[in-house]
């Protein structure tokens, strides 16, 4: 039987940490750090995560205000808003929700960050840091799943780490973070194609399921043991729910609890990290400038 990793709980401890170190940086005369973030449109799911967001940073004392739009403004309005907030001394952080609206390139919006704004850490200036072993900010869900991994005591010196799912916002930068000096897993990504993915898998002391698909990681998938790390979110439908949907991550928790040496929950896993690691950036940010 897995032990469960309590991502609520940890990041409950990180977000008092980070509150303890903006109480020092305020005390020593500096503004608390500001962070913006900037919603287009009215999706349900954005505008809770967004809440999310914003709720976490003023706790820990961090100066949060988002900017809502609708989701017809013009993707020059949009990048002339960041303009703004770049050139803005103020202003220490800059979140950009996604996904946007069809209309607007997002690719074009992250290029025009000013790189020491970007807390979610997607610019490619701030991505090819990460690359070459010297980060400014870390990837929030990528360096939640670290952080949740050192404080558990989870090892991954010479460990086989199988990540599932190859996005640029996990898959490949948490690849990176696992691949890092010191940090010294040996690293494969699987994705849609990948040919008898369940053998590769099973070889996982390390299993990251970040495909997008409910219940995806099944027990036969999982070795013996192993720390399994659960991303996703999904929405599956329970009329016996309020809403008429719960939340399931990638992995087929029940099943693979029974195999795990670790398993995240979901919610309440690597959701609460993500949020963690943004304050953390946001701060990481005040200091810089
Ligand atoms: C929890 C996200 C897919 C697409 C865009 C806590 C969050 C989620 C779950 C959260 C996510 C997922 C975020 C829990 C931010 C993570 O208690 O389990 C927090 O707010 N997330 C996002 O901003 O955009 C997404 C997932």
């Amino acid at each position: 039987m897995a032990q469960l990793i309590d991502g609520k709980a940890i990041a409950a401890q990180v977000r008092g940490e980070i509150r303890e170190a903006v109480s020092a940086w305020t005390a020593l005369g500096h503004r608390p750090p500001c962070l913006r973030v900037l919603l287009v449109g009215d999706d349900p799911a954005s505008a809770s995560y967004v809440r999310g967001k914003q709720k976490a940073a003023l706790e820990v004392g961090i100066d949060a205000d988002t900017l809502t739009y609708e989701s017809d403004i013009s993707e020059a309005e949009l990048l002339r808003i960041i303009d703004r907030l770049n050139r803005d001394a103020g202003v220490d952080g800059i979140l950009v929700q996604l996904p946007l609206p069809a209309h607007i390139d997002e690719q074009k919006v992250i290029y025009a960050l000013n790189p020491d704004k970007d807390v979610d850490c997607f610019h490619p200036a701030n991505v090819g840091r990460i690359m070459i072993g010297e980060p400014r900010f870390l990837p929030c869900t990528p360096a939640g799943i670290m952080e949740m991994l050192r404080r558990t005591g989870i090892e991954t010196r010479g460990a086989r780490a199988v990540i599932v799912g190859r996005s640029n916002i996990v898959g490949k930068p948490m690849a990176n973070l696992l691949l890092q000096k010191g940090v010294d897993a040996t690293v494969t990504v699987c994705h849609s194609r990948t040919r008898d993915l369940p053998a590769i898998t099973r070889q996982a002391d390390l299993l990251v399921a970040a495909i997008g698909r409910a219940h995806f990681i099944t027990a036969d998938m999982v070795r013996e043991g192993a720390a399994v790390i659960d991303v996703g979110i999904n929405r599956v439908e329970d009329a016996s729910r309020p809403r008429g949907y719960r939340l399931a991550g990638d992995v087929d928790f029940d099943a693979v609890r029974e195999k795990a040496g670790w398993i995240t929950p979901v919610p309440g896993g690597v959701g609460p990290m993500t949020i963690a690691m943004l304050l953390q950036n946001t701060l990481k940010a005040a200091r810089r400038s």
